[in-house]
């Protein structure tokens, strides 16, 4: 028990851990253990970009007294250019994947608008109204249908423009869209900055480190003010924007007596049919004939944030959770679609009776089986998913075991909602939320996103971060796995201010009504932070770029290829952003340097490693207190600080 402690922080995750190991199934805590990460890879000193490698540098030890530039690969690539490399395919691949989703919901979006995939409809037309307004498409008095078709081809154009600029750049901040224009950096089109990344990271090609990452912050930016947002607003349109709802978090969301099916992955399209079709009464009563109590639909990983943002479907859990929601073997059919589903499910699925059922024609698992989804027979496909579940509930074992643990949670914070809680449907404004940070009450604000690791202990390091952040009185953002680690310690409810929040935090919450620790969605909902970011830099008093504001950024559990992209971005737009886990130019002192310390004079923002919590709070903090000296704002602080109450609680300890 002791040794599982060290893996999850999560009761329920540590129970099923057991349970996989009694079981005699393999997991991804096993191979974490089992498995060491390759250190030279691990510090992106691993060249493997042509076939006369892969040639390793590994950083020189101190002693060795090798200088770093006499390390090279074959073709005399520095340990510079190779750490620069790989960071930037990293990038492309995380942006290739926010921007393929986004295509895929804009190709929808389109066909919807033009009255071609009746299962879909234009649910948000205010959002749609806004869209179309910052695309510079003409409302006037023309139907809802005429404008959401142009905002559907306008947006499907953001992929292949080949010159000009991304056309949500104009969103931000006018002096950061001048300070990207002077340092070149204005995405084009989203896939033009893929393919060219893509190109200039190819062996011979750009051997200049600075150029490297210049070019994969272009590339960032084509997915945070282009890919992300895209999906983030057509998906806003299609299926709602999320205002607060209640949910429930946790494995102990499976239901015995009830057919589980859960679904995982990224894209929102047969999520949303799913939970359209799944009350049906044809469904309902063939789950009824099974002896089953009806059926349970829960999702996992972003899937997950998609449909409980939305509608407050129940959530199975983060990353690292998703074989063990399997492991319960409770769960009848898990359906994934693309992005964070691991081989492993289809291994894990055998040891017990569950369907594993991969649905996109980009994402197929050895093993699963494969019922493809077509937005033109949606429901179809959807009702064939649920009779599969349905049909397997029957092959169920004798060793089901669910952990009871699920935790409340109140979610949907979307940018447009924070302006409405915060000044009210009629004087929306992010003002009052600025007044309480000029005032000091708030003393920043914080997004904490990204992933789960099984390198470190599971949900630890962001809860840790995120307690000590709100204890500061530091408001934290949280979208993706983070925000799952939240909903499970109970952080994402109203009477989490007075638990957790520092004095001045707890206050404001609690005469909004809103928790300390705001979810804020899916990954691609990064994009509602830069929304919320830019809003606060307008409302005014806090400076004229985002890298003004007493803001910064974590993913201190991050793994994917999208969150190196989703930090670069967020870098580039001017935010101090510091990851955990291990840092992946760590081989080349150079390029770290630009990046943890010149960045702050390029592009105002910067990144940041640290694996402690504690002391990446302490730096967060730091960099926040260090911005509202800048502004001047400094002096209300301390005042809040030490107001009687606070000297009576110092008196008394
Ligand atoms: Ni984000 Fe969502 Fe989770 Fe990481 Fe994966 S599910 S897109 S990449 S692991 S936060």
């Amino acid at each position: 028990m002791a040794d599982l402690e060290k893996k999850s922080i999560d009761p329920a995750t540590i129970k099923m851990l057991k349970k996989a190991a009694d079981d005699g199934c393999e997991t991804i805590f096993d191979r974490a253990e089992a498995m060491k990460p390759c250190p030279i890879g691990a510090e992106g000193s691993c060249c493997k970009n042509c076939a006369m490698g892969p040639c390793r540098v590994p950083a020189p030890k101190k002693k060795e007294g090798v200088p770093p530039k006499e390390r090279m690969g074959l073709c005399g690539a520095t340990a510079e250019t190779i750490a620069a490399r790989n960071f930037a395919r990293m990038v492309a691949a995380g942006t290739a994947s926010h921007s393929d989703h986004a295509r895929g919901i804009a190709e929808v979006f389109l066909a919807t608008a033009k009255g071609k995939m009746p299962e879909f409809s234009i649910k948000d037309e205010q959002k749609l109204y806004q869209v179309a307004m910052d695309l510079d498409i003409e409302i006037a008095d023309r139907s809802v249908q005429d404008i959401a078709v142009d905002v559907g081809r306008k947006a499907l154009e953001e992929f292949g423009r080949q010159e000009g600029e991304l056309l949500f750049i104009k969103r931000a901040p006018a002096k950061r869209q001048e300070l990207w224009r002077k340092l070149g950096v204005v995405p084009r089109g989203i896939d033009r900055e893929v393919v060219e990344l893509m190109h200039r990271t190819h062996m011979g090609v750009d051997q200049d480190y600075q150029s490297l990452l210049l070019s994969a912050a272009r590339c960032a930016l084509a997915d945070g003010w282009g890919g992300s947002m895209i999906s983030t607003d057509l998906q806003d349109i299609l299926f709602g924007n999320p205002v607060p709802v209640l949910g429930q978090i946790n494995l102990g969301v499976l239901k015995k007596d009830q057919i589980n099916v859960v679904v995982h992955g990224h894209e929102p399209l047969l999520p949303e049919v799913l939970v359209a079709v799944v009350n049906e009464p044809e469904i309902q009563k063939a789950a009824l004939a099974t002896g089953a109590k009806g059926i349970n639909l829960v999702g996992m990983c972003c899937s997950a944030n998609e449909i409980l943002m939305r509608h407050g479907v129940p959530v199975a859990g983060n990353f690292l959770q998703q074989e063990l929601a399997i492991v319960t073997g409770a769960v009848d059919a898990m359906v994934v679609d693309v992005q964070c589903e691991m081989q492993s499910l289809a291994q894990v699925a055998k040891c017990y009776h569950t369907k594993l059922i991969t649905t996109s024609p980009k994402a197929k698992i050895e093993g699963a089986m494969h019922i493809e989804f077509d937005e033109h027979r949606a429901g179809a496909v959807a009702r064939k998913i649920l009779a599969e579940a349905i049909g397997n509930y029957k092959n169920r074992k004798s060793n089901v075991e669910i952990p009871e643990e699920t935790t409340d949670q109140v979610v949907g914070f979307s940018y447009e909602t924070i302006n409405y809680l915060l000044g009210g449907v009629f004087r929306a404004s992010y003002r009052p939320l600025n007044d309480n940070i000029i005032n000091g009450r708030i003393r920043g604000i914080a997004g904490v996103v990204g992933c789960n690791n099984a390198r470190v202990t599971h949900d630890d390091p962001n809860l840790t971060l995120i307690k000590e952040l709100i204890k500061n009185d530091v408001i934290v953002l949280v979208t993706g796995c983070a925000a799952m680690t939240c909903g499970k310690a109970g952080l994402l409810t109203p009477e989490a201010a007075k638990l957790y929040a520092g004095e001045g935090l707890a206050s404001v919450c609690e005469a909004v009504g809103i928790p300390p620790v705001l979810h804020m969605g899916a990954c691609v909902d990064n994009s509602r932070i830069l929304m919320a970011a830019t809003a606060v830099v307008k409302a005014g008093g806090l400076g004229d770029d985002i890298s003004d504001l007493p803001a910064a950024g974590a993913a201190l559990e991050w793994m994917s290829e999208k969150a190196v992209a989703i930090g670069h971005y967020f870098v580039a737009s001017g935010v101090y952003t510091v990851f955990g886990v291990t840092w992946p130019t760590s081989g080349s002192e150079e390029v770290t340097k630009l990046l943890f310390e010149e960045y702050e004079n390029v592009f105002k923002g910067k990144w940041g490693f640290e694996a402690d919590p504690i002391e990446a709070a302490r730096k967060m903090i730091e960099h926040i207190d260090k911005k509202r000296k800048a502004l001047g704002i400094d002096k209300a602080r301390e005042r809040v600080l030490f107001d009687m109450d606070k000297r009576r609680e110092i008196d008394a300890a």
